[in-house]
């Protein structure tokens, strides 16, 4: 049984006044599994050690860059155990918290962080940046800073935990991604999915197929940026996210969802353009539209396969995760369940594990694949893991709020609230974690993509670490009400939900900072 204690400090004696009493007790979300606030505080020395055991320097390195902002002088050496801030690794945490999970102790004179794992660190790291003061995000702060005692014991429910980013529909390039990955980061999640092809644009170089990148990545929807990562800048992103713990999974969308291919290599289409149905767009010319289901592979040439093994072979190369996914989603055609059987054997011959949109369950994939749940009518032929990314509680795409503009409404009309994120429940066995897409055929800046995946990634991240027992949306709402000032430091251009009481005064009403239909036609 995993117990959540909450006996609340009475560490600002004399206040007998709760609302201020649970304003001093800061708010960690994801909701760890075990939290024991105490009384008594840590008060930041003027100097300290970060010392570190074997395999923690990397810890230690973000720790002092957390302390950086404060009045405290930091300096970090091998050892154990001192005054101050100690990491250590120790593996037979393993057992009972897994690789990520993590032990934290805030005591009246040091700090110490302990997991199995560096992965497992980082996140005690985190929870130890959402107890200090969320002004050090921004800057410098020059006050004494107290922070509560406390233990915390965590681990993560589920091993996956992702975000996906459509750069296809409209391109985002490394600047956005990073600071997405960033703020992944702070909620511990673990998975970052990118939505690399797609009909309106390629975003990927593939240098055996330099036409993908030159004239593939023209394209986009109306009013959409368009353009590409380099293999560089591909390879940059991954490092970047790997240092924060999380993984890059590359999607190649097949054999539908292929447009800006076909008109790169023509030669990949059927006689007469048989393929694409209706015409929305022929080779050369680019396609700016929405619609979906119209283009596909030539599933009648074989040379096509020599082309799927070029680009996965080349994306396997530059990625370091153990996955390709190669989409599968929303096409007809009686060639299909042979595309998906051969692409699943492609990929695993690459020596990498194959992801697809749920309809690839159609056919008889390897035991080995993972079908991504998007609408959940698919009838299943295999038995295989899942990630749950079911459309009425995690596409983000769809609106915040009933009416919100530039925002799809197919899955659900009244759009998807942070407390359709929340009220996620799965009891499926086969369920690995969980995963919001952020489509972006309506998504055209920054600032949309950013109102679009907060708060609503937050919500995503307790589900997908939190057991179902812990989470409470009450009590969720009010933590996150918390961490208005810490998204405002961080620039997260959050939309404003009206269902949470925000501890920040930016903005005037519920479609503050940003405004879609002022800002975009
Ligand atoms: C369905 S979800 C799609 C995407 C669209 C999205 C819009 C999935 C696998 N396919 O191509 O962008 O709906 O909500």
């Amino acid at each position: 049984m995993r117990v959540l204690k909450l006996s609340l400090a009475f560490f600002f004696l004399g206040l007998l006044n709760i609302t201020a009493q649970e304003s001093r007790v800061p708010a960690i979300i994801p909701q760890p599994q075990e939290i024991t606030w105490q009384e008594g505080e840590f008060i930041l020395p003027e100097r300290a050690v970060i010392c570190y055991g074997p395999n923690a320097k990397t810890s230690a390195e973000w720790l002092q860059q957390l302390l950086l902002n404060t009045n405290t002088e930091t300096y970090s050496m091998k050892g154990e155990d001192c005054r101050g801030f100690s990491l250590e690794i120790e593996e037979s945490l393993k057992e009972n918290l897994g690789a990520e999970g993590y032990e934290l102790k805030i005591e009246d004179d040091k700090v110490s962080f302990t997991a199995a794992t560096e992965k497992g660190l980082f996140y005690a790291i985190q929870s130890f940046r959402q107890i200090l003061p969320s002004a050090l995000e921004q800057g410098r702060l020059n006050e004494e800073i107290r922070l509560p005692q406390v233990t915390i014991t965590d681990s993560p429910k589920y091993e996956w935990r992702g975000s996906m980013l459509d750069i296809a529909r409209s391109f985002f390039g490394p600047g956005y991604i990073k600071k997405h990955i960033d703020r992944m980061a702070l909620y511990k999640l673990n998975r970052l999915h990118l939505h690399l092809t797609d009909d309106q644009g390629w975003r990927i170089e593939i240098k055996n197929k330099p036409e993908l990148a030159e004239k593939g990545s023209m394209g986009a929807v109306k009013g959409g940026r368009s353009g590409y990562l380099t293999q560089a800048e591909y390879k940059e992103i991954q490092e970047y996210a790997a240092a924060r713990n999380i993984m890059i999974i590359p999607e190649i969308d097949m054999p539908g969802h292929i447009y800006a291919a076909l008109l790169a290599y023509p030669e990949l289409n059927c006689d007469d353009n048989a393929n694409l149905t209706p015409k929305r767009a022929i080779p050369p010319g680019l396609f700016h539209g929405y619609e979906v289901g119209w283009s596909k592979f030539c599933l009648d040439k074989p040379e096509i396969y020599d082309f799927v093994a070029t680009v996965l072979g080349e994306v396997a190369e530059i990625t370091d995760g153990p996955y390709l996914h190669i989409g599968g989603d929303e096409i007809e055609d009686e060639r299909y369940e042979e595309f998906v059987v051969k692409a699943d054997s492609i990929v695993r011959g690459l020596g990498k594990t194959a992801i697809g949109w749920e309809e690839v369950t159609k056919a008889k994939v390897d035991e080995s694949f993972i079908s991504q749940r998007w609408h959940g009518k698919t009838e299943s032929v295999v038995n295989v893991k899942i990630i749950e990314s079911i459309c009425s509680h995690f596409y983000f795409d769809h609106a915040n709020v009933e009416g919100q503009k530039l925002t799809n409404n197919w899955c659900k009309e009244d759009g998807v609230s942070l407390r359709d994120v929340y009220d996620f429940t799965s009891d499926n066995k086969s369920v690995i974690g969980v995963e919001a897409p952020l489509w972006t055929e309506k998504v055209l800046s920054d600032a949309a993509a950013d109102n679009r995946f907060w708060p609503r990634t937050i919500a995503l991240a307790e589900i997908g670490w939190s057991e179902d027992e812990d989470r409470d949306f009450v009590n969720f709402t009010k933590r996150l009400g918390m961490h208005g000032k810490r998204l405002d430091h961080l620039q997260a251009n959050y939309f404003r939900t009206p269902e949470v009481e925000w501890n920040s005064e930016k903005g005037e009403g519920i479609f503050s900072g940003y405004m879609p239909e002022k800002e975009e036609k």
